[in-house]
């Protein structure tokens, strides 16, 4: 296999380098790919300066509009599949997934097309979350699970694992959605297209360094716009 972890960042310098470092930590000989929105903090410099220090293995792709989190990972896993990896993985870049999961990941996606790294799968795995967040995120979920017949029980996390060939099908191009719909109609196309999806259980940090982007512009998108998804003819 040949894997390469997508990380999006948008003012994350004081958690780049950590991560970073801890995903070089993991067995499976993982390549990471950095894509910064022009964030104004730094980032975009420690993703070069990352690339440099590891040539091959870490690369920047730097983008000078924020088009937010959706826009940047379909230009990530364009440049990804262009690459020629045939594992593609995307986690939050602030240290809410922890790396220690890839190699995990990894191995069930010999056996699956879509890994999903849930939080839900037994009980509730996070960590520093206000009751309201939980509450929020899990509403989420049983909603979308309601409108689109899904059944995992984490359908907004973003640490997810995908086969080369899941990515290809699923129509990077035709991506309506950013933010954490963007989680939910990836998700629904593979599903809609009948590949494997497989949940492993994950637990979420919340981030200790820096800010939540999460608004209530974000909330309504997602709520409308997983009655589009439905609506919509995918597959
Ligand atoms: N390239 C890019 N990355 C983004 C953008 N928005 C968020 N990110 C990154 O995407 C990941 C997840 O975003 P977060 O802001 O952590 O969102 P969240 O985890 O839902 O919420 P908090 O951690 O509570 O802020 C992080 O690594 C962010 O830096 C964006 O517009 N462009
Ligand atoms: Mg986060």
């Amino acid at each position: 296999m040949n894997p390469v972890v997508v990380l999006p960042t948008y003012n994350e310098a004081e958690n780049l380098r950590e991560i970073v470092s801890q995903i070089h930590q993991q067995p499976g000989g993982f390549h990471i790919l950095i894509v910064d929105d022009g964030s104004p903090d730094g980032t975009g410099e420690i993703a070069d300066e990352l690339s440099g220090e590891f040539p091959g293995k870490v690369r920047a792709l730097r983008r000078t509009r924020r088009e937010g989190l959706g826009q940047a990972y379909v230009a990530a896993f364009r440049y990804a599949l262009k690459l020629g990896y045939d594992v593609i993985v995307q986690m939050d870049a602030d240290l809410s997934h922890s790396p220690t999961y890839l190699p995990g990941m990894l191995r069930e996606i010999e056996n699956s097309d879509l890994v999903l790294g849930s939080r839900y799968v037994r009980g509730v795995n996070v960590v520093n979350w206000d009751l309201k967040r939980l509450i929020l995120s899990k509403l989420a979920t049983t909603y979308t699970r309601l409108v689109t017949g899904m059944r995992f029980t984490d359908l907004t996390s973003g640490f997810k694992c995908w086969r080369r060939e899941t990515l290809e099908a699923i129509g990077l191009d035709r991506i309506i959605s950013n933010g954490y719909l963007f989680q939910i109609e990836t998700t629904y196309r593979a599903h809609k297209m009948k590949f494997r999806i497989v949940e492993v259980s994950i637990i979420f940090y919340e981030r200790n360094f820096g800010r939540s982007k999460i608004n209530f512009r974000i909330i309504l998108e997602a709520l409308l716009g997983v009655i589009r998804l439905r609506l919509k003819r995918i597959g």
